[in-house]
Formats: C-alpha cells, structure tokens, sequence
C-alpha cells in the first residue's frame, strides 16, 4: 500500500506517513484533528510549486493582499461548475497518500468515506508571503467538513478562534497549529463548524513552545523553533476538500465556463 512507501528514491528525508490517523492526531483538539510532519518529500514540494509558480497568469485571482488559484474552477452559489478531474500534479502524490490511510485499527475507511464524492474535488491554492495572513473566518457550507491542507515552502502558525458568548469574535485565539513546510493538516468535525480560523499578518510568528502550539510533540524540527521564532518565507497553501454540489451541466456549457 502507498502508505507503507516511507522511503522515496532520490529524498533526502523519507515521508512519515503513519500506520494510521490515529498516530498523528493533535490530543489537545477535540476530535479530530490530525498533524503529519512529512506527508510529501522535498522533490514532491519542489514539483508541486513549480506548477503553482508557473501556472498561466489568468489563473491566479489576486486579492487585496493575497492571491490565489482554484482548481478545476470557482465554485459558484456553492457548486462546482467544471467537474473535471484535478490536474495529475495536484491528484499525486497528495489525494492518493490521503486516500491510503486508514482512520484507526477499528476503522479501516480513510477520512473520505463518508464524503459524497469518497474524495477531495476541489484545491484552493493560497500564497502568504511574510506580512500576510488570512481573517479568522469559517468555511461555510460548500464542503463536505474534512479539510486537508498540505503547506510548501514555509512554516507559519494556523490560529484557532471561538466566537464570544454574545457572538462576538475573541481575538485571543484558544490554539495555535504550527504548520512546517511539507506536512498536511486534518480538520474535521467541530473544528470545522464550532471554530474559526486565521492567520495573522505577520513576518515571524513567536512564542512559540510546546506549552503555546498544540502539535509541538508533532512537529519534525521543533528545534528550529527553540528561540520561539518562526521567521516566515512565503507559504504556499493546498486546501483539498470535497465540495458538495457539483453541476453536470457545467461541462456542457463550454470552453467559456473553464478556466484556463
Ligand atoms: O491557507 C490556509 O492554511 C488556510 C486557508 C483558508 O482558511 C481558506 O482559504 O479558507
């Protein structure tokens, strides 16, 4: 099985892909919540961002301080118009190595199962670079609530936020998830409709220590982080998931409708 490959020919560090989910779940999230330090090899993340950094320019939509790439296409009024499949370079090695791992002992399905597609039809390809972040916010109803979010070329902190009794945003946020470059992470459930989530626009994330950051006992080098500094390069985000309504007329209405 795929998930057993710990090892890639010309890496120089081997993938820690877990025997199941349950090896790398972050015990201090309600369920469930998974961190995977080395889920793609250094070769892999290099493939992946040439593709990303050299895909046709009308495919990049740019925000006020951030771009970003969705792939097939947009979705519109929550439905994915073009249902094509995902490109090659965006389906491996990512949705296989998902689609291989088990939940647990006692369940043998992978975290799909229950979606309604059984796998992730949609990426959003964010870039942050230094001083960028993304306002705390929830993912709303398009998607089935399993999130997998693979990060290439730099660490920064993901920020978990609750809502105040009166609605009200708390702007402390209750977690704080260090993502390294080359890892994916899985959120799930409550995570995903009880909790915001954000990333501050900064340059370096600080204070960071085991007692600050929930998958620290998860991390590959929490050594580089001993100072409690995390100086930010720019991150490029993969958010696999699978969106819930998709149109088959979309293909029928032509080259118009796609995106490039
Ligand atoms: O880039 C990330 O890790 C988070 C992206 C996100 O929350 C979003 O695009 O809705």
């Amino acid at each position: 099985m795929e998930h057993n490959d710990t090892s890639s020919a010309s890496s120089s560090r081997p993938l820690d892909l877990p025997h199941t989910l349950e090896d790398k779940k972050i015990k201090a999230l309600p369920p469930a919540c998974y961190y995977i330090s080395d889920f793609i090899t250094e070769e892999e993340e290099k493939a992946i961002l040439d593709k990303v950094n050299t895909a046709p320019k009308a495919r990049w939509r740019q925000l006020t301080h951030r771009r970003l790439q969705t792939w097939p296409s947009d979705l519109v009024k929550n439905t994915l118009l073009d249902a094509r499949p995902l490109p090659d370079w965006l389906e491996q090695p990512v949705v296989a190595r998902l689609l291989s791992i088990p939940l647990s002992d006692s369940q043998p399905e992978n975290m799909f199962h229950d979606s309604p597609h059984q796998r992730p039809n949609h990426v959003l390809i964010n870039e942050y670079p230094p001083n960028t972040g993304i306002m705390p916010h929830k993912d709303g109803g398009a998607y089935h609530p399993v999130v997998c979010t693979v990060s290439l070329g730099s660490a920064l902190c993901l920020n978990l936020y609750k809502s105040k009794e009166d609605g009200a945003l708390d702007l402390e946020p209750v977690w704080r998830i260090l993502q390294e470059p080359r890892s994916l992470l899985i959120t799930t459930a409550d995570l995903y409709t009880e909790y915001l989530h954000g990333i501050e626009p900064i340059a370096t994330d600080v204070e960071l220590s085991e007692k600050t950051i929930v998958n620290w006992d998860l991390l590959r080098s929490p050594e580089l982080y001993k100072d409690g500094l995390n100086q930010r390069r720019t991150r490029i985000s993969l958010t696999y998931r699978d969106v819930l309504k998709v149109s088959k007329l979309g293909n029928k209405l032509g080259p118009m409708f796609k995106c490039p």
